[in-house]
């Protein structure tokens, strides 16, 4: 075990309110029992492997300014084992309970699939020893299916059989690896599963085969008792064009029409929710609205670009409407929120990614706590009680019921000669009351 750059800071405490440390946590009182059960419990903070720890700051103008010690490393296997402990280390320094990762970002590839495959269960073996001497565990894994320019057209909907071949051979052993640590989710993200134009596209024989992929990830896991969910994380788009998976909506869809939407559930990112035309609690309460809300992405983009830019959150507002609903669908049971969000290219010093995590956990813990004020409070939910109070009276029931045919519908609207009257929705004030809570 090597020393890291991370070595030398001391774990991040919680120091309340009055703390004017810039590394505390002033929210993040991971202890603290809320909706009767300790904050960290509730929140499920992980660390995303890629982004702290594989991220070099390249973008398609310049190249890497993010350079550390085990990027550069002239054996790569001792790199890996070096970026391991440096993991631990943050780990160790946020004090966060979770991490997540994917095959690539853990180890290099080898030569051949084999070698691939082994270096694979390698690193998995050296991070079994490392979570033995850590609190800290594994939310979910998942393999990277869409850098490699073998997977240039898709993964499991590439229009060559082998490619989906070598997917499913490498999402088997991901999902042996992320058993083996203890895993509590498997994620599919389809990052290449999509297409550029429908001139060289079959799309019906694309979601075909993505099917089968799915069918066959949900038998495994049975097969080999694998306790943790099966997560779809949707995307509306980039990098392909159009991507199948792209939002809540569309994945429940391809779900049921496997029959699988009681198998597999979503994981959902900030940012791919505005990507997809939608706010992030749009898309969480459509998730818990359909029963498949699993764990979330916490990130945010950034309007005026308008594409991935997975920074760190810090909108108070939006975040705390996420967390109302997160709550409002039942939490987040064995799923978790994963800082999917990477430093700026500038923020070279190993410290900036300290500051990053501290003010994401802060921000998510306050929108949690006032969140859970409000849910408690009730007055949110009394508003939309009031507003639909009259589909629980036994005439809005019997409407409901199917008993009523249309015709006789009608005949009864018309005998009472009903006139129905307009009534305000009450916007700007509910935005006030919201906003006014926001302390
Ligand atoms: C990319 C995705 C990716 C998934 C995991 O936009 O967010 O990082 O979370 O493959
Ligand atoms: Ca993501
Ligand atoms: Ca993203």
């Amino acid at each position: 075990m090597s020393e890291s750059i991370f070595s030398h800071f001391p774990t991040v405490k919680y120091e309340g309110l009055d703390s004017t440390n810039p590394l505390a946590y002033r929210h993040y009182d991971a202890d603290k029992v809320v909706l009767g059960k300790p904050l960290k419990e509730h929140l499920r903070f992980a660390v995303a492997y890629w982004h702290s720890l594989a991220m070099n700051g390249s973008d398609p103008f310049g190249a890497p300014t993010i350079v550390r010690p085990w990027m550069t490393h002239p054996d790569a296997m001792q790199g890996a084992r070096d970026k391991a402990d440096a993991a631990f280390d943050l780990f160790r320094v946020l004090d966060l309970p979770f991490y997540c990762f994917h095959d690539r970002d853990i180890v290099h590839e080898g030569s051949s699939l084999s070698e691939t495959l082994k270096n694979l269960h390698t690193m998995a073996d050296y991070l079994q020893e490392k979570q033995e001497s850590s609190k800290t565990r594994l939310l979910w894994g998942t393999a990277n299916l869409f850098s490699h320019p073998r997977f240039m057209a898709g993964a499991a909907t590439n229009p060559d059989p082998e490619v989906f071949l070598w997917s499913a051979t490498t999402i088997k052993h991901c999902m042996d690896v992320t058993a083996q640590l203890g895993g509590s989710n498997y994620v599919l993200w389809g990052g290449r599963e999509g297409y550029e134009t429908l001139l060289n596209t079959d799309m019906k024989q694309e979601l075909g085969q993505f099917g089968r992929m799915l069918q066959l990830v949900v038998d495994y896991k049975h097969r080999i008792g694998f306790k943790g969910q099966i997560l779809i994380e949707p995307k509306p788009k980039e990098p392909t064009a159009h991507q199948y998976d792209f939002d809540t909506a569309t994945v429940y869809g391809f779900l049921k029409q496997h029959g699988l939407e009681s198998e597999v559930k979503l994981n959902l990112e900030a940012n791919h929710a505005l990507l997809a035309g939608h706010s992030f609690e749009h898309e969480i309460a459509t998730a818990a609205d359909l029963g498949i809300l699993g764990s979330l992405d916490i990130n945010r983009g950034d309007p005026l670009l308008g594409w991935d830019t997975d920074q760190f959150p810090n909108d108070l507002y939006s975040m705390t409407l996420s967390m109302y609903h997160v709550l409002r669908g039942g939490g987040l049971g064995v799923g978790g929120m994963n800082f999917d969000a990477r430093i700026r290219r500038q923020s070279i010093d190993p410290e900036d990614l300290l500051h990053a995590h501290v003010g994401g956990a802060d921000l998510c813990a306050h929108a949690f706590l006032l969140a859970a004020r409000m849910w408690e409070d009730g007055a949110l939910k009394q508003v939309i009680d009031n507003r639909y109070a009259g589909w629980q009276t036994a005439e809005g029931q019997n409407l409901l019921s199917g008993k009523l045919s249309l015709e006789q519908i009608a005949d009864k609207a018309e005998k009472d000669n009903i006139n129905p009257q307009p009534k305000s929705g009450g916007q700007e004030k509910l935005e006030n009351l919201f906003l006014r809570q926001l302390r």
